[in-house]
């Protein structure tokens, strides 16, 4: 019978898609190849979204599987065969309430949580410390202004010189370091098309346009290396300016921070190189 083999495939997509991906539980700390659904939150927006996601998942869920329900019902039971002369009823003022009613209520349910974490995004609590993410094309430039005004620049790691565990398109050869536990302000700003700032993980997605200070922030609760990708399309080497954010120990940070000061006026000096030679192209 076809209809038993169609229904059957899609209950299999559908057991799949709850199963396999849909929902977040065994997460990765990386990027990985095949890799389904979010991965692993390290941070409270990034814990809200995936909550967020999951509850949408069980609702978009109920609603189709109720959907198809009622179309196998009246399929089965009221098809010219089976109900020859069909009922002349126009109106059920039950029904009819019913059928407004509920999904006013389902989506009141989605809003709430949705708008929670809206503003949970937009509005930043108090930061301790503040960086500035600048997209170029094609790679990143961060400022620390609040540490004597490091400057580095994040270009992509090319594959000839990638080394072992790194991921490939995804590490740049500097990272934007961040002590753990600490909210963290990102400035966000570009210094010739619009980029984007975005690190999964996170919860972060931002966009960085010229001449504009877009804001967000974040407090990683664990240590390690994240990734992100440039998520605005910036022109031919937009998928090769790979985010790097590097979760250290607060006294690691000190001490970066310190080396860094130390070693400033060296290379990092391309960052304002660079700016100039966007002011000039103004
Ligand atoms: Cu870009």
């Amino acid at each position: 019978m076809r209809f038993s083999n169609g229904f059957g495939l899609f209950v299999a997509a559908l057991a799949t898609g709850l199963l396999g991906g849909g929902f977040v539980s065994a997460a990765h700390a990386t990027p990985v190849n095949g890799g389904m659904g979010l991965q692993e939150a390290v941070t409270p927006v990034m814990h809200d979204l995936t909550a967020l996601h999951n509850w949408l998942l069980i609702a978009i869920t109920a609603i189709v599987a109720f959907v198809l329900l009622l179309l196998i019902i009246v399929m089965v039971r009221f098809n010219s065969r089976a109900n020859p002369t069909p009922s002349k009823t126009t109106h059920n003022t039950l029904l009819e309430v019913a059928w407004t009613v509920l999904p006013v209520m389902i989506l009141v349910a989605i809003a709430i949580p949705s708008f929670r974490l809206l503003y949970k995004e937009i509005v930043i609590p108090e930061a301790e410390m503040t960086v500035k993410a600048v997209g170029y094309q094609w790679y990143w430039g961060y400022e620390y202004p609040d540490h004597g005004d490091i400057e580095l620049t994040s270009n992509m790691v090319e594959d000839a010189d990638l080394e072992p565990g790194q991921p490939r398109l995804f590490t740049a050869d500097e990272a934007m370091v961040v002590p753990v536990g600490t909210t963290v302000r990102v400035i966000v700003t570009a210094a010739d098309v619009i980029h984007a700032f975005a690190v999964p993980q996170f919860g972060v997605k931002i966009d960085a346009v010229p001449g504009r200070l877009n804001e967000t922030w974040f407090r990683a609760e664990k240590t390690g290396m994240y990734y992100g990708q440039c998520s605005e399309l910036c022109g031919t080497r937009h998928a090769f300016m790979p985010i790097n954010v590097k979760v250290v120990t607060k006294e690691e940070f000190q001490a970066w921070t310190e080396q860094r000061q130390a070693n400033a006026g060296g290379a990092d000096g391309k960052v304002k190189l660079a700016q100039a030679a966007a002011a000039e192209a103004r």
